[in-house]
């Protein structure tokens, strides 16, 4: 009887040892959270790869002789910067002078001031004729596909 009694308990501690351990076990097939989508600002990288592209490619220089290069052509969402490289102050306004209402949006960027540069994002397809309202025989055109 003693032996018997020693396997019924040791079956008992053996079932009431794996039911504990069963149940203490983490739930480890449980599906993972989901991932929170985390919003990444801009990085480094695309900045300065952004720069780079005002500078070699959508620049447009003011002399006293008149915007380089006169017509300029870019995709929708691209921003142009005008920079003023003459000694005295230049302004890129919108057709028609001196109203300026054609796309009056452009009008924001205005006055630049001797080594100024301003950039304008455009983000919609279209022609868009501009001119220096204090030399408004000065003129230039963004076209935007
Ligand atoms: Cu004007």
């Amino acid at each position: 009887m003693s032996r018997n009694t020693i396997l019924a308990a040791v079956a008992v501690v053996v079932v009431l040892g794996l039911g504990l351990y069963l149940f203490s076990r983490p739930p480890q097939t449980q599906a993972p959270s989901p991932a929170t989508q985390t919003e990444s600002s801009p990085t480094a990288s695309e900045s300065s790869e952004a720069a780079q592209m005002i500078d070699q490619q959508n620049l447009v220089t003011i002399s006293s002789s008149g915007f380089s290069p006169k017509e300029i052509t870019v995709k929708v969402g691209t921003v142009v910067t005008w920079v003023n490289e003459d000694s005295e102050d230049h302004t890129v306004n919108s057709a028609v002078h001196p109203t300026h209402q054609v796309y009056p949006p452009l009008n924001n960027v205005g006055t630049l001031k001797p080594g100024e540069r301003k950039g304008f994002m455009f983000d919609k397809v279209g022609t868009y004729n501009y001119h220096d309202h204090l030399n408004p025989s000065l003129t230039g055109s963004v076209t935007v596909e």
